[in-house]
């Protein structure tokens, strides 16, 4: 406690204020990307971190309290202790191990299981209320391994999933037509990855429907290039990883903007890895795989009704058989 009072009080503190805390579990490029987007977009009352490496943890937690003077004000802590994420409201999970040259992707994945029955225990432990949203990949199956492990109701367990894959796609389409990506609605949905599935038959822009106005108006519209759009959205994520390393900052501001929507109760629509089983005649299985869903406090409210057509209907479950299989070789 300091002795020097600048400030001569007139009332104490209002307690009674919402207070809004995030938990950042994993300080690597993601996991900072996504903190600085939630400092700068002032979503958090309190932000705790923690990582496995203390050296690496310290360093962060103080190269960001060193930026309060520029930033709203936000408590920042951070410790390899997982009782400094108590009584979080949102817990974010991007800790996560890296693929060692010719290790098979089941494997990365165990070591990853592995990581989460260190992980998700004591979150549940010291935030039994929260809302878990998972951001290390295989990202669908995680998901899944992070609500068996923590016994939550699935509206309480999300996957970042498709949310990035999503907001690549409106840009690419944006750029493509020389409009504004926040005009353009579409959804990427299935396995966040390869088996990703696009929905053509729900774009607009800017309120008009594209594939039925391109029909309406008898102009063949070119299938290559709204497929090539999509295949470029799956192979970013490859080129951003072979021009920088890792990618970062498209996942930081999307992974915030879903912070926002939950914690503020925006009730919007975003792409997420959610408990698809019994929607859009997905059966055979617990499994996670992203769907337009509405998002709020309460975290998973509801996923939409998109008209999809057969062709898309059979690749969004062809999505869920790939991750169902992965998911059937693990021993939770
Ligand atoms: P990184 O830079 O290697 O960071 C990983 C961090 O996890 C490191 O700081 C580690 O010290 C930490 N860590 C490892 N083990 C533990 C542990 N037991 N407890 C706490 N912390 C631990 O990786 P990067 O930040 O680039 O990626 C993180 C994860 O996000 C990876 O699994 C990526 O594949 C995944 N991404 C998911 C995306 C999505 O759209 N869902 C997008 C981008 C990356």
């Amino acid at each position: 406690q300091a002795f020097f009072k600048p400030i001569q009080n007139a009332a104490p503190p209002s307690s009674t204020k919402r207070h809004t805390k995030i938990s950042v579990v994993g300080v690597g490029n993601v996991g900072m990307a996504i903190a600085q987007t939630i400092l700068t977009q002032d979503l958090a009352d309190e932000l705790a971190l923690v990582d496995a490496k203390a050296d690496k943890l310290r360093g962060e937690m103080l190269d960001l309290q060193h930026a309060a003077a520029f930033l709203p004000r936000t408590k920042i802590q951070a410790s390899l202790d997982y009782s400094i994420t108590s009584g979080s409201d949102l817990c974010i999970i991007t800790a996560g191990v890296r693929q060692n040259p010719g290790e098979t992707r089941l494997n990365l994945l165990e070591r990853n299981l592995a990581l989460f029955r260190n992980i998700v225990p004591p979150l549940v432990k010291y935030s039994p209320d929260c809302i878990l949203l998972v951001v290390s990949n295989p990202v669908d199956v995680l998901t899944y391994v992070a609500w068996k492990l923590s016994g939550f109701p699935p509206n309480r367990v999300i996957g970042s999933g498709t949310n990035l894959d999503s907001s690549r796609f409106r840009f690419l389409i944006a750029d493509h037509l020389d409009v504004n990506a926040q005009d353009v609605q579409a959804y990427i949905v299935g396995e966040h990855g390869d088996s990703s599935v696009a929905l053509w038959s729900s774009i607009s822009v800017g309120g008009v429907p594209v594939l039925s106005f391109l029909k309406r108006q008898q102009i063949a519209y070119e299938k290559e290039t709204l497929e090539n759009i999509h295949k470029e959205v799956v192979q970013s994520a490859y080129e951003v990883i072979n021009l920088k390393g890792y990618t970062s900052w498209a996942i930081g501001y999307s992974v915030a903007s879903l912070a926002r929507t939950i914690l503020r109760d925006q009730r919007r629509v975003h792409p997420v890895s959610v408990l698809a089983k019994g929607f859009y005649e997905i059966e055979g299985g617990d499994v996670f795989l992203s769907l337009p869903a509405q998002l709020g406090r309460s975290g998973v409210l509801g996923v939409t009704n998109v008209h999809l057509t057969d062709e898309e209907a059979g690749q969004l479950k062809d999505s869920a058989k790939t991750i169902l299989e992965v998911q059937s070789q693990l021993k939770i």
